[in-house]
């Protein structure tokens, strides 16, 4: 089953209105429609949308196989005689054994290969009709039996039930004040003029009620997949205790089943499959032998018969193309006004929700191409470093990027900010150039010749260590121009060697020549830590200036805890005189 919670349940009983049913426009129906020069499907019209369907009225026992419990043993008159439906009825008859002791019973059993809905039941004698018989209907292939109609002229003796001549209407069906019961199987006098003709619709004893389409206690009522006929002669008390009876025999030349395939509205022919079953020709999205449940991916609303007024087609669940299952949610159905309850499952090309409607996280919706396109929903790629998410907006295919980082996948420093080293900060602000007035005097090109910024790897040696004169690990603070210099306020954390300086550790400030710091060498930002290798060349020595001096013959490189060994190190060999003429 693909659409689980659906059907009506066939056994509901529900109040009969006071509405007529009428057998004969129920017959005649499909041989007004009857047109077999229009060769279109009779499930949809002009226009294509879907209307009620039915097979067309048959005997639905023609050529089948009927189990007689007793059958002539001069295979004579087979039981096949029954349902071959010869022009004469009784040219082609089937006898039983001649019957002498009891009980003198014989049963007849049709099974009609698939439930049908039945309009009538009749038997063609070709011997006297007998005193009583039986028809049962069996809905489950013969597993279990319930009784349509019974006929005797001792109804209470044989059958246990009152007697009710043909065509009287029940007791109680004209008051009002009665609740009226469902159908039931009646017995009565068999008529005394049809001659050898035993037959009885199924609307006899129906109490005045509703047509087919509104009323499930109806379609349950007419509903047969086997029809069993037991024919009785009663006998007197004493030639039953004893057992024998006067010779007897039944013959029956046709064994007829007026009906219609049953498939719920759905089909307009029931056709042979590939395994030799009869089934239901269904359309509106259903399947199954009476076209009772939805096709698998049909699942937007409950199955429903269809009507004279309403098909109820089984719907397709939406899923713009990108899911192949889905399944019914009442919920859902009831929350969208019983209009639509399907859920699609698993949906494909990276798509999701209900309808498959949107993109899944990480994917966004490319819009130049259509939602049921299989690449509608591109890939957010965000950018390992510079995005803060691997979800993007599933609009814009935005990612969400880190301070400083820009692009639609993060990928790039936003204007004003450089790339750093750090996987948190990817872009950090570009420190204003502080003394504005020198920085746009010095062009590119003038800094070629002015200094070679510091590049490359970082090796601190012992050479580069004594030809400096000091070293110190400073934290910079803010910065401000004087003149032609720039000062920034330092913390000196660590002393390596205070040298002609005199560098000490606290508060201090750091002056560095406005030309050099425009060219970077060295490169100062506030905010950040560096070890200084204050350099002897051109730029150091400020005279009277208190604090440090820092120009481009100095090493002024980002600080890293790793380097204070290697510098305690050094600062051991210096004084242990390893210097000496390095320098
Ligand atoms: C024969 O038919 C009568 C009446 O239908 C029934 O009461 C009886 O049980 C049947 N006997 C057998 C053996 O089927
Ligand atoms: C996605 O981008 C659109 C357009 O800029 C915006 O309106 C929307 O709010 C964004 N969605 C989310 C979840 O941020
Ligand atoms: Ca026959």
């Amino acid at each position: 089953m693909s659409c689980p919670l659906s059907q009506t349940p066939l056994g509901t009983r529900t109040m009969l209105g006071p509405m007529l049913w009428l057998l004969a426009a129920w017959m005649l129906a499909p041989v007004l429609s009857a047109s077999p020069q229009v060769p279109t499907d009779p499930c949809y019209d002009e226009a294509g949308a879907p209307q009620r369907c039915i097979p067309e009225f048959v005997n639905a026992a023609l050529g089948r196989e009927v189990q007689a419990s007793s059958t002539d043993p001069r295979q004579a008159h087979p039981a096949a005689f029954l349902t071959d439906a010869s022009a004469a009825a009784d040219r082609t008859c089937w006898r039983s054994e001649t019957l002498t002791r009891t009980p003198l019973n014989v049963t007849l059993t049709l099974p009609l290969g698939k439930a049908f809905e039945v309009v009538y039941v009749s038997l063609h004698f070709c011997s006297s009709r007998p005193d009583s018989a039986a028809v049962f209907k069996s809905q489950d292939h013969g597993r279990s039996w319930s009784p349509l109609r019974f006929f005797s002229s001792q109804c209470n003796r044989v059958y246990g039930r009152p007697s009710r001549a043909m065509g009287q209407a029940p007791a109680q069906a004209s008051l009002g004040s009665v609740v009226p019961r469902g159908p039931e199987a009646l017995c009565s006098e068999p008529p005394p003029r049809t001659g050898p003709l035993l037959a009885f619709s199924m609307q006899d004893g129906l109490p005045p009620g509703q047509d087919l389409d509104s009323s499930p206690v109806l379609q349950d009522w007419v509903t047969a997949t086997d029809i069993r006929v037991v024919l009785s002669r009663p006998v007197g008390p004493r030639a039953a205790e004893g057992g024998v009876v006067a010779p007897y025999v039944y013959s029956v030349g046709e064994l007829q089943v007026g009906g219609r395939c049953k498939c719920n509205g759905h089909a307009s022919r029931c056709v042979v499959d590939t395994q030799g079953r009869l089934v239901c020709d269904c359309r509106h999205g259903t399947e199954g032998p009476d076209c009772e449940r939805c096709k698998p991916f049909y699942c937007d609303r409950p199955w429903q018969r269809a009507t004279a007024h309403e098909a109820h087609a089984c719907l397709a669940c939406s899923c713009n193309g990108h899911a192949r299952r889905c399944r019914f949610n009442m919920e859902l159905y009831r929350l969208s006004g019983r209009r639509s309850g399907g859920v699609c499952l698993n949906c494909r090309h990276n798509t999701a929700g209900r309808h498959c409607h949107y993109c899944r996280e990480g994917f966004y919706r490319d819009q130049t191409r259509v939602l049921s396109h299989r690449r509608a929903c591109k890939a957010c790629d965000c950018h390992p470093v510079g995005a803060a998410g691997k979800t993007c907006n599933q609009t814009t295919g935005q990612c969400p990027c880190k301070d400083g980082v820009t692009g639609l996948t993060c990928n790039r420093c936003a204007p004003g900010f450089q790339q750093s080293r750090s996987p948190v900060a990817p872009c950090v602000k570009i420190p204003a150039m502080v003394p504005t007035g020198v920085t746009s005097t010095v062009a590119p090109e003038d800094c070629d010749s002015h200094c070679k910024p510091a590049r490359g790897s970082y090796r601190i040696n012992l050479k580069k260590y004594c030809g400096k004169d000091y070293a110190v690990q400073v934290a910079v603070g803010s910065a401000e121009a004087v003149g032609a210099w720039t000062r920034f306020s330092v913390a000196v954390v660590s002393v390596y060697k205070s040298g002609e300086e005199r560098a000490r550790r606290g508060e201090s400030v750091l002056w560095v020549p406005a030309r050099d710091l425009a060219c970077r060498c060295p490169r100062v930002h506030p905010g950040h830590s560096y070890l200084i290798l204050g350099g002897t060349g051109p730029g150091a020595g400020v005279g009277e200036r208190a604090g440090l001096t820092a120009g481009r013959g100095s090493l002024v490189i980002p600080w890293r805890d790793a380097w204070a060994r290697r510098l305690r190190k050094l600062q051991r060999r210096e004084r242990q005189g390893r210097c000496g003429g390095a320098a």
